[in-house]
């Protein structure tokens, strides 16, 4: 009896060791090493997009590895050391895309570049209604003179409050909501005459920078080539401002951080001569794209804008049909002057585009309505900072978007 029992024992034992310790070690998490990395990655990836949100919100494109840092890059100086230089390319964060619908993310980014704008012209226009039930004549004409002190323009202003007076009359605007949507309207119209990017139509895609001093062309370059870059775009770049050595030092260190070659003369030299030997360095290479880069001009000065048509010209020399893109650059902040610079350049040589800059650094982006309504020149890019990724492709209706709706601070107070 007491051997049955004792084989009856042995088989329990048996049973429990094969069917349940047996398994164990599979059930257990794998050895250091082997699975647990693995484990800690989606912390790794939620704290990086945790920084992701923290940091200047601009899209990457789809394309693109994720930012080693967000760390912002700072202004160029030509006197960095390469090895500074190389490790800014390394910090730099992932262009800005604004393809597709615009995300309240991409909205939130541009809003931040506009509170200047925000706080100042579109305050003002708000101020307007604080109090009234009722939308008057009166308060139309006082929007006017808010636009114009704002920079839009006398004639886009006057045409933007004749249609509006109109709608008034026809009891189109009973309150101040019709009377922001309508003008929200207005702004989309005006802004939507075209824009978006350069299009790398050509191997090399020729462009062209121009406009007048300190602007910031170059910077546009810089951040445009950085731009390129992290689509795997091959860049090369041209000084063209052969007027001043530090401004190819500056380009140079441009070069240094997205790794582009840079084409360059002596100090003096005929910059169209820089822009021929480019576009044919570029063609010999197979680069995407070209950068000519030139000297800041005085749009009333005539010897400088022969100049710059001499180097457009020269650059068709080595490829027809280039330069495929000419873009003008403007300082948000200079007001009607840029109008003014605007249409003395358009009628020099042929636009094909706006580089707004500064946009952040200004409380009267009116401007950028100006531009669009009176030179039908379509903004392409804004600039909305010194830093690399602080440069956004111009979408319309993001634009009016960000200029006209509520930021996240309003939304919670409301
Ligand atoms: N805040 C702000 N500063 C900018 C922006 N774009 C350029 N800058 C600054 O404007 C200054 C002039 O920029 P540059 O790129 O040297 O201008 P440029 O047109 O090449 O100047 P020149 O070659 O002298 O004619 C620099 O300090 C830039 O950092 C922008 O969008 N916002
Ligand atoms: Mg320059």
């Amino acid at each position: 009896m007491i051997i049955v029992y004792i084989l009856i024992g042995l088989a329990v034992l048996a049973g429990v060791y094969f069917g349940v310790i047996r398994k164990k070690p599979d059930e257990l998490p794998a050895a250091p090493g082997d699975r647990a990395p693995a484990a800690k990655l989606p912390a790794k990836e939620a704290a990086k997009d945790a920084a992701k949100v923290d940091a200047p919100e601009h899209k990457a494109p789809a394309l693109q590895p994720p930012p080693k840092s967000q760390k912002p890059l700072p202004k160029p100086e030509p006197t960095k050391s390469e090895s500074q230089a190389t490790a800014h390319a390394e910090t730099s964060p992932a262009p800005p895309s604004s393809k597709g619908p615009p995300s309240k993310k991409e909205i939130r980014a541009l809003q931040k570049g506009l509170a200047a704008t925000r706080g100042g012209f579109m305050a003002r226009l708000k101020a307007l209604f604080t109090g009234k039930k009722e939308i008057d004549p009166a308060i139309l004409e006082q929007m006017e003179e808010v636009m114009i002190s704002s920079d839009v323009g006398v004639k886009t202003a006057q045409a933007i409050l004749g249609r509006l007076r109109d709608r008034l009359q026809k009891n189109e605007l009973s309150d101040e909501d019709a009377v922001w949507t309508a003008l929200r309207d207005e702004a989309k119209a005006i802004l939507g005459i075209g824009g978006g990017g350069i299009r790398v139509s050509h191997k090399p895609t020729v462009v062209l920078l121009v406009g007048v001093n300190g602007v910031g062309k170059t910077t546009t370059i810089g951040k445009l080539a950085t731009r390129a870059k992290e689509n795997k775009q091959s860049v090369l770049l041209a000084a063209g401002d052969t007027f001043r050595a530090a401004a190819v030092a500056q380009l140079e260190v441009w070069g240094k951080r997205v790794e582009a070659n840079v084409v360059k003369g002596k100090e003096g030299a005929d910059p169209g001569a820089v822009a021929f030997d480019a576009t044919n360095k570029a063609k010999e290479l197979g680069v995407q794209i070209l950068f000519v880069d030139t000297a800041g001009r005085l749009h009333t000065k005539a010897p400088l804008m022969d100049e710059i048509k001499k180097v457009k010209r020269t650059i068709a020399k080595a490829m027809e049909g280039a330069p495929h893109e000419t873009l003008l650059v403007l300082d948000a902040t200079t007001g009607q002057n840029a109008l003014t610079q605007a249409a003395m350049f358009k009628e020099a040589i042929d636009l094909t585009g706006i580089v707004l800059t500064k946009l952040d650094g200004t409380a009267k982006g009116g401007v950028v309505l100006g531009i669009c309504d009176e030179l039908k020149l379509p903004v392409r890019y804004v600039g909305l900072g010194e830093r690399a990724e602080d440069l956004r492709e111009f979408d319309a209706d993001e634009f009016v978007e960000a200029l006209f709706g509520q930021d996240a601070s309003e939304a919670a107070a409301a």
